[in-house]
């Protein structure tokens, strides 16, 4: 098998990946980073020193790819199958790389921040800090919701790279910050990816993991 996958089930980031590699039924070794294990990390660094994944190895190219956005451009690029990620047309290429980067810097973010100081001892949290973050997904929400009411998927008519980003942040941002009632566009745009088979399999692949959600609680029952 060529690629070659450092991953966590639960990591959003890793969902990102995980539905092109599902949408288009990729085979993939997956290979579970341990943050907590010396040897599983060091791996990881090993193959990306700024230590974030996922990261795909590719075994036939003698190459590392990170960073989301540009591995689902590779596996469209070097492993293309029935569902394009990014499309031919420019313009319609240029509006899913937009909101593929609005989903990871404006939801994503403060999301991450929000269950990152969660885990923070109790004398080192960040208030202010939550509070910004809390204050940037209404923000983004406040965005979405008339963009969504317009089309299917966030990109456009297709699902594309753009959702791929959007499922994981939306999952876990309904969370920590609910969007739902109050945005029924998100809503509705929420309860279509979410009833995606490869969405649906990831977050089934997550629920083992699910007690280590700093906000499990809080984890809407129908994913439970
Ligand atoms: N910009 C990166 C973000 C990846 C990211 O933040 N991954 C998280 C897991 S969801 C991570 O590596 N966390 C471990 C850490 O920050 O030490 C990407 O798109 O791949």
């Amino acid at each position: 098998m060529s690629l070659v996958l450092y991953y966590h089930p639960l990591a959003s980031y890793c969902h990102k990946v995980l539905i092109p590699l599902y949408e288009n039924g990729i085979d993939f070794e997956p290979r579970l980073v341990d943050l907590s294990d010396a040897e599983s990390s060091a791996e990881l660094l090993a193959a990306w020193p700024v230590g974030k994944f996922p990261v795909i190895r590719d075994t036939l190219r003698n190459l590392i790819v990170p960073e989301t956005s540009i591995i689902i451009e590779y596996l469209d690029q070097h492993r293309p199958g029935p569902v394009r990620f990014i499309p031919a047309d420019p313009d319609a290429a240029r509006e899913v790389r937009l909101w593929d980067r609005f989903f990871d810097l404006y939801v994503s973010t403060p999301m991450q921040k929000i269950v990152g100081d969660r885990l923070r001892a109790a004398d080192t949290t960040d208030d202010f800090g939550v509070i910004e973050a809390r204050v940037n997904l209404d923000g983004a929400y406040d965005m979405l919701e008339p963009h969504l009411a317009s089309r299917t998927w966030a990109g456009g008519e297709d699902f594309s790279m753009a959702d791929c980003s959007a499922a994981p942040a939306l999952f876990y941002a309904e969370c920590v910050h609910p969007f739902t009632p109050s945005y029924p566009a998100i809503g509705a745009y929420f309860d279509r990816l979410m009833a995606r088979p490869s969405v649906m399999r990831v977050l089934d692949e997550a629920k083992p993991y699910f007690p280590f959600f700093p906000f499990r609680d809080a984890i809407p029952t129908r994913f439970l």
